[in-house]
């Protein structure tokens, strides 16, 4: 521990700094009864092994240890290769009172060890692949605001632990206000004396938000590069400081550490909510379908990359007029890319991260206000045009005052930036939002004078269809009509996995959630160039005398593809020649193919236009 403490205060020392070796698990009592954690002696696993609490070469015991690390005492814990904690049943009722301090399970994280092991996430090629030793170094940047304990702590531990130390230039953590949390204090300043490698603490006097935060980090960084992390994370063995990692799932109950997908690329929905999704087999046609070389993709996570510190400042680093949370990871990969730049996702490089499904912290002004605002800014800088379709999607954003952008705009000026038809037409052809389109505006059938659209509230998670919901009858935008007696209903029903969605009309459901949604949310389909219906990412596909299905867009599949005739108004179905019908009595009103009757008023369809290119 004295070596730590040396190494940490004096770079210049000759020191090789000791590790704290992964995979220590101290026995205790209650881990017999634990079945799923892996016992020091059972541990046949070469990679798993596990005796002793070793700091360098030095063993601790465990009472000694104790008392040496006090606090730090968590390092004693389980560790189960990254499995599923179980909560001792004398804890769950603590364990669930505390889920919201940080909206993860922070008594899950408590009990495993801050160094617990993680199996090697990399496929055998990755591990085969021999990296220069001369790699730049680089400053890992970490902002916190009100963060768990251990979490933080195990974030810390994992980065030293795993990662060649050679290249750790220093390491600057940025306390952005946090408000009573004891051990955020000397605790933490405590703990950090203790890593061996060099530690900046800084504290923020006031609130800066999370983009400001990384900012003032950022500027007193001396590596080569910067590498951005969450404050509650875990760097798994072998991960690289190359752009951004796959990011494996913590699970934020029972702290589970689940593989990461190599199939998935970042991109973005039509409310602008960064969302991942799968790779395109043009990517891996341009990788030769090789899993062990970067994918680029067209947007970031935002929480976890890597970048070369002169060029973060080159490219315009952040946006200083965004706050607090949200925007600024579509607004770096958006100019990275229209400005020359690569956006990547290192497929060899694996960290984990606790996804949480609400902030544990508060939003000053109201979180719809603070991302709000962020994104009017976004929009304004680097859409072009393209910001009236996110308008007629989120209009209340039209009239957010984003602030000042010029400074942006001349950055964009300077920088020579291609502008935004060229980022979706050449990095992100299948973006959900249509670079080309016929029609955006509501759909609405002449029979029932009521149909339109589909509301969408895509804030319900990655790929989760339940997001969308049904739209009124009356053709207008608004869900909830006065005079509405039936409404277009959106059902997702499972057979197994595999989900179908299915639209009907039914009668309107007082304010239940199916039918009365958001009042925010717009109803707007897109028609697009290519003759895919689309709410969102999700397109209108039909099959012969069936009900037409919500799925999610195929790019260019033959089921999704519609022909509009705007002379008869019907739309027809391309691979099936049918046309889209609807028909309160058959099918409880859910709308189907049919066969093409030129007068039929229930295949009378209007295409209402909202905005034009
Ligand atoms: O006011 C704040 N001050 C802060 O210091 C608000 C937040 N923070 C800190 C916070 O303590 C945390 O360390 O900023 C970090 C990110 O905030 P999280 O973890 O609460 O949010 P998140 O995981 O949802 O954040 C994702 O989206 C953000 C949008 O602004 C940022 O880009 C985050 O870095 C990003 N995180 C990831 O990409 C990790 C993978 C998640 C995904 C997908
Ligand atoms: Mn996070």
């Amino acid at each position: 521990i004295m070596l730590f403490t040396d190494c940490a205060k004096t770079i210049e020392l000759p020191c090789s700094p000791m590790k704290i070796d992964e995979g220590e698990v101290i026995k205790d009592p209650t881990y017999q009864r634990h079945p799923r954690f892996i016992h020091p002696s059972n541990n046949k696993n070469e990679s798993q092994k596990t005796q002793g609490l070793y700091f360098g070469q030095k063993q601790y015991n465990q009472t000694k240890a104790k008392k040496d690390l006090g606090f730090f005492a968590k390092l004693f814990g389980y560790d189960a290769s990254g499995r599923a904690v179980v909560i001792p049943s004398e804890l769950k009722d603590e364990a669930k009172k505390r889920f919201k301090e940080n909206q993860f399970n922070i008594v899950a994280s408590d009990l495993i060890a801050l160094n617990r092991s993680i199996n090697d996430q990399r496929s055998a090629k990755c591990r085969a692949h021999e990296f220069p030793s001369d790699l730049p170094t680089t400053s890992i940047v970490i902002v916190f605001h009100n963060e768990g304990n251990s979490t933080l702590l195990r974030t810390l531990t994992s980065i030293v632990i795993r990662s060649p130390i050679q290249f750790i230039h220093e390491l600057i953590l940025v306390d952005d206000a946090s408000i009573d949390r004891e051990y955020l204090k000397e605790t933490l300043q405590d703990f950090i004396k203790l890593l061996p490698v060099q530690v900046h603490l800084l504290r923020n006097d006031k609130r800066l938000g999370l983009m400001k935060s990384r900012l003032k980090g950022a500027e007193i960084a001396t590596g080569d590069t910067l590498t951005f992390l969450d404050a509650h994370i875990e760097a798994s063995p072998g991960w690289t400081a190359v752009v951004c990692p796959i990011i494996d799932v913590i699970n934020d109950d029972d702290f589970a550490y689940l593989t990461g997908s190599d199939m998935t690329w970042g991109g973005f929905n039509w409310r602008l909510n960064f969302r991942w999704y799968p790779v395109p087999q043009r990517e891996e046609l341009r990788r030769n379908h090789d899993h062990s070389l970067p994918l680029l993709s067209p947007t970031m996570a935002g929480g976890l990359f890597t970048i070369n510190r002169e060029y973060f400042y080159e490219i315009g680093a952040y946006d200083p007029g965004m706050e607090v949370w949200g925007g600024e990871n579509l607004e770096m990969s958006f100019r990275v890319w229209m400005c020359g730049g690569k956006v990547m996702i290192h497929p060899c490089s694996h960290v984990g991260h606790v996804f949480r499904k609400q902030t544990p912290y508060t939003f000053p002004g109201g979180t719809g206000t603070v991302i709000f605002h962020n994104n009017k800014r976004l929009v304004e800088v680097w859409l072009d045009k393209y910001k009236d379709f996110v308008y007629s999607i989120m209009p209340e954003l039209r009239n957010v005052n984003g602030g000042d952008v010029t400074e942006r705009l001349e950055l964009r000026e300077k920088l020579k930036c291609k502008d935004f038809r060229w980022y979706l037409e050449n990095i992100y052809p299948e973006s959900s939002m249509p670079v080309d389109f016929h029609h955006v505006g509501a759909l609405r059938n002449e029979a029932y004078g009521c149909l339109d659209s589909l509301g969408y509230d895509s804030e319900n998670g990655v790929n989760q269809n339940a997001g969308l919901f049904p739209c009124h009858n009356q053709g207008g935008n608004q869900i909830r009509s006065q005079e509405r007696s039936s409404c277009l209903t959106f059902r997702n029903t499972y057979v197994g996995k595999k989900q179908n969605s299915t639209l009907f009309i039914s009668p309107c459901a007082g304010n239940k959630r199916k039918n009365a949604a958001k009042l925010a949310v717009h109803q707007i389909i897109v028609y697009s160039r290519n003759g895919e219906l689309k709410f969102d990412d999700l397109c209108l596909e039909g099959s012969k005398n069936d009900i037409v299905k919500v799925q999610k867009c195929q790019h260019q599949s033959q089921k999704q593809i519609w022909e509009y005739n705007q002379v008869t108004k019907q739309m027809k179905h391309l691979n099936t020649g049918q046309c889209m019908t609807v028909d309160q009595n058959r099918d409880n009103g859910k709308v189907h193919l049919a066969v093409c009757q030129s007068l039929d008023i229930k295949q009378r369809w209007i295409l209402e236009q909202k905005m034009k290119l």
